[in-house]
């Protein structure tokens, strides 16, 4: 094997590893660093809680205008109502994401929302406001969106 031939091969092999690396699972869609499942089942919330854990995921938890943008439009495909990983069930009014407890870091909330009070404590893109957040009682069936980054995934690929 020559010296060029054999730095063909190399460089063959880890675009090869590249492009595997940035697979998602099939059916999950890749934006940036992250693959997303939507569901077509409806749970209640804290049962999509223990289903995103299957998969070695969460629910989604919107970082970025981007991101959220990015779900709101694959959300309205087939205009559907999703549960994400926010809410304020631990502290009324204090919205957290479900993984870190940290408070959220953007604003994705309909006009007039949240509004349920103690009533009210998960969050929802709700196709009726194009996307946008509500919070509604956790006990309702909804679909929901899981995310998982693209590391996370081939851990179980591979
Ligand atoms: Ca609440």
């Amino acid at each position: 094997m020559t010296n060029k031939f054999a730095f063909v091969v190399v460089v063959w092999v880890c675009m090869t590893i590249q492009v595997y690396s940035a697979r998602c699972h099939v059916g999950w869609i890749r934006f940036q660093n992250k693959c997303y499942w939507f569901s077509h089942d409806s749970r209640p919330w804290g049962e999509a809680e223990g289903i995103v854990s299957v998969f070695h995921s969460k629910l989604a938890e919107p970082m970025t205008e981007a991101e959220s943008n990015f779900l709101i439009s694959h959300s309205q495909i087939q205009p559907s109502d999703y549960w994400i990983g926010i809410s304020d069930m631990i502290e009324e009014g204090r919205w957290i994401y479900s993984s870190n407890q940290n408070v959220i870091q953007m604003n994705g909330w309909a006009p007039g929302e949240p509004n349920g009070h103690t009533g009210e404590n998960c969050v929802q893109l709700r196709s009726g406001v194009h996307g946008k957040w509500i919070d509604i009682g956790c006990g309702q069936n909804y679909r929901i969106i899981c995310e998982a980054k693209v590391k996370e995934i081939d851990g179980i690929i591979g």
